[in-house]
């Protein structure tokens, strides 16, 4: 299709229209939305009519905002401004370009390249171009691979299956399984912006790598729509991007356990060995789960009934040991005539495979074979493939796992791995009020299919919450599932790669995520596989997981160090939850990640701008992994003016910025910062084993003496919160001028959490101090207590 290209000229007129600017140049419109002091949206129409909502990525309108104060101003004979509390923005009157500056000092956030106007050019395709200053940084991009900071990269959003090397994906990798066309820009000690380009085309990012400093953004088509949202700290505009594409509500505790996977462990006399294997071992875990085989000749929602004759029975034994299986659901459907395959057969009838332009059935080759495809992108196909979940349930499948769904396809059959192909540009999909080709939405296939699932299985069990899995996403994918990274490899440049990866993601919204711990393809061995689990049991999402031709890959499979490794973190994992779901809720909450960058924190301080090899979980705790082989010390950067830093381990403050940690094979270097509270569990085999019945606080001061910790909880499973169920406990300590320390709790909410001890840590320990064991909390759990620092506990 070609269409006049098309640039603007000469701003003719500005027209106010309630929380809308419309500035009219020519036949072409830019419309600017003030949805709130610091978040703006931008919109250009360049044959002046904007296109109407699609209902499946953002969900608000901007007509949900409440109405903000700002002021257009135009006596300037250059550009007209808009003024918000906090920002201007520019829009030149000569072609229409943009300049965000910080309305308190005027300082430029953001510019596009002066002289240049927004351009539609004669295949459809948009084009923005911004300036990229010398010391600014870049961060996002959804999941992408490499180190953090992606300066001088070419980013395509496009969900695809990268297998075009012998390895998958690598450093050099382009397009990955999650497209999502948001970045953020920072500057050392100005903070920055972020940008969500609301575009569900094919879109591109190209950061400085065809023109350094020039940062060109692209769309196959659609519309140049995107929204500017001011920090400037980094939590800012996390906060306030998730505002926008939403986040992630509380998942089921149990999904916070460690997971169990391999391609594929069948039947299920192998999973009831596994299952025994790790209570045996005494190695905690709690989730299994199960690849393709289980299937009847990878038939989704069947059982293969000689591998799996009695499923509910297996998931019942199973959860009597702690166990909750999660079951692959890919979304390729066998093409299976006259076979009694009841969802090919539904799907057959009721329409609701994508067919092709010219009105074909779209078929493709996956497991199955010759395959047809849902089209999720229908509000009918969703609720029928969510309702399709219940026999899995009924069965006592806890969580669902979507693979496979960039879609990934074949144009062999499989075995024989032919090309990767896609279901056609052109091919329509959707509702027909709202028809739309495959080029629109793409990128929504995953992520459809992970709101069909969720919405289906919110439906099927209206009080759990659902715990899904998925390779695919668009921006907004944390609102249904969780993500891993797909096929990594077993090599050490992916486990230093799994750090920023994960960072990445979190800054783009994505917080519940994890990589397959261990490396998917080849064999790896025994030191990767520990130092991969002692950075993969503080992934948000946690899981074991490897390809069918490797080697056995489970804890006790490389020898008996290996597994005291494994069971010290796995342990340490379990003491951790409830700090980790202390996380989850905050993130629930406020869209801040779990695993963040060391930026996120401390961007006043330009030396963590490209520190990938170190992350923070939450704001206390510091991971600085070993990921090279034979190492036994590392680097750590510990940043000033953090309230001082200590040692976990051994509890001893750290003096040092510069540290080389000492990290022998079963060693991950961990830091927790001063003025700190951890609010740590005993060790159990699952989570569910017993309540919290033991909570330790481990107490670190900062150099004033305080500290404070937070403990959030609910009953873990149910959607009882949302209805203010829940209860958080706040734990203070400060230290006198008389040098009395006072410890305070104070609790706020209703959920009454199980009669506990509370045991009590500082760190350093006071003189001759064992921990001291407080009275059971009360039922309130509010209570005080005050130590003289000078005498002994
Ligand atoms: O064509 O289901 O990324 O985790 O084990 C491979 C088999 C299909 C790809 C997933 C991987 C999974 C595998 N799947």
């Amino acid at each position: 299709m070609t269409v006049e290209s098309r640039v603007l000229g000469q701003l003719e007129r500005v027209d106010r229209n309630g929380q809308q600017v419309i500035f009219e140049f020519g036949p072409s419109r830019l419309a600017v939305a003030i949805l709130s002091d610091q978040l703006l949206r931008v919109r250009y129409a360049f044959d002046g009519q904007f296109k109407p909502r699609r209902s499946w990525a953002v969900t608000q309108d901007d007509s949900d905002y409440p109405a903000v104060h700002f002021e257009v101003v135009e006596d300037n004979p250059v550009f007209v401004e808009i003024r918000t509390a906090r920002l201007k923005l520019r829009v030149r009157r000569d072609k229409g370009g943009l300049e965000l500056l910080d309305a308190a000092d005027d300082r430029l956030i953001m510019q596009d390249l002066p002289a240049y106007s927004p351009e539609r050019r004669p295949d459809g395709s948009l084009q923005s171009l911004k300036v990229m200053p010398d010391d600014e940084f870049y961060y996002g991009f959804g999941e992408r691979t490499s180190l953090l900071e992606k300066r001088g990269r070419r980013y395509t959003c496009w969900t695809t299956d990268p297998v075009d090397t012998d390895l998958d994906h690598g450093p050099g990798t382009d397009m990955m399984y999650q497209a999502i066309p948001f970045y953020m820009a920072l500057r050392p000690r100005l903070g920055g912006y972020g940008l969500f380009f609301n575009n569900t085309y094919k879109t591109v990012f190209d950061v400085g790598y065809k023109q350094p400093g020039l940062l060109e953004m692209e769309a196959a088509s659609g519309e140049l729509d995107y929204y500017l949202i001011y920090g400037p700290d980094p939590a800012a505009i996390v906060r306030r991007y998730t505002a926008l594409t939403g986040r992630t509500p509380l998942p089921p505790r149990w999904a916070l356990g460690y997971h169990q996977s391999r391609w594929s462990y069948f039947p299920e006399g192998r999973i009831r060995e596994l299952a025994e294997s790790f209570r045996a071992r005494r190695l905690p875990a709690e989730v299994i789960h199960l690849d393709i085989d289980y299937m009847q000749g990878y038939r989704v929602f069947t059982w293969d009934a000689e591998r799996f004759p009695d499923p509910a029975r297996l998931c019942a034994d199973l959860a009597a040991q702690g166990f909750k299986v999660v079951t692959i659901i890919d979304p390729g459907v066998k093409y299976d005539p006259h076979n009694n395959y009841r969802v090919f057969d539904e799907g057959e009838k009721n329409d609701y495979f994508v067919r092709k332009a010219d009105g074909e059935l779209f078929h493709g080759y996956v497991w199955p074979d010759d395959s047809v495809f849902p089209d999720f992108v229908r509000s009918d196909v969703r609720e029928w493939w969510g309702d399709l979940h219940r026999g899995l349930l009924e069965a006592g499948v806890r969580g669902i796992w979507n693979d496979m769904n960039e879609p990934a396809i074949a144009s062999t059959p499989f075995g024989e791995w032919g090309l990767h192909i896609q279901i056609p540009d052109d091919a329509p999909q959707g509702d027909e009020a709202e028809r739309a080709t495959h080029a629109e939405t793409h990128n929504l296939y995953g992520y459809l299919e992970d709101r069909a699932t969720y919405e289906g299985l919110r439906r099927l069990q209206p009080d759990t919450r659902p715990f899904l899995l998925t390779r695919a996403g668009y921006a907004g994918i944390q609102r249904y599932s969780a993500v891993w990274t797909g096929d990594n490899s077993a090599l050490w440049e992916h486990l230093e790669m799994a750090m920023p990866q994960l960072a990445n993601l979190g800054l783009s919204g994505v917080s519940f995520a994890g990589t397959d711990i261990g490396g998917f393809w080849g064999a790896g061995g025994a030191e990767l596989w520990a130092r991969w689990i002692e950075f993969g049991a503080f992934s948000a999402f946690s899981r074991g997981h490897s390809a069918l031709d490797t080697p056995p890959k489970e804890p006790w499979a490389w020898g008996e160090t290996v597994e005291r490794i494994a069971r010290k973190y796995l342990e340490l994992r379990y003491r951790f939850l409830p700090f980790l779901y202390t996380l989850f809720e905050e993130n629930s909450r406020t869209g801040a990640p779990l695993l963040r960058p060391m930026l996120y924190q401390f961007w006043h301080d330009p030396a963590t701008m490209l520190l990938h090899d170190q992350v923070m979980l939450g704001q206390a705790l510091l991971l600085a992994p070993v990921y090279r082989p034979g190492a036994e010390r590392r680097y750590v950067y510990l940043p000033q003016g953090a309230g001082g830093w200590y040692d976990f381990w051994s509890g001893e403050p750290i003096e040092e910025t510069h540290l080389l940690a000492h990290a022998p094979f079963d060693h991950l270097p961990l830091y927790v910062r001063g003025g700190s509270i951890l609010t740590l569990g005993p060790v159990m085999q699952y989570s569910d084993e017993r309540p919290l019945d033991l909570l330790s606080l481990e107490i670190y001061l900062d150099e004033r003496g305080q500290a404070e910790g937070e403990l959030y909880e609910d009953d873990g499973t149910s959607q009882a919160y949302q209805r203010g169920e829940s209860c958080r406990t706040t734990y203070t300590v400060t230290t006198e001028p008389d040098g009395m320390i006072r410890l305070t709790a104070r609790r706020a909410g209703v959920f009454q959490p199980a009669p506990r001890g509370v045991e009590i840590r500082f760190h350093p320990p006071r003189p001759r101090s064992g921990p001291l064991l407080h009275r059971l909390e009360d039922d309130a759990g509010n209570w005080q207590i005050t130590l003289d620092s000078a005498t002994p506990l």
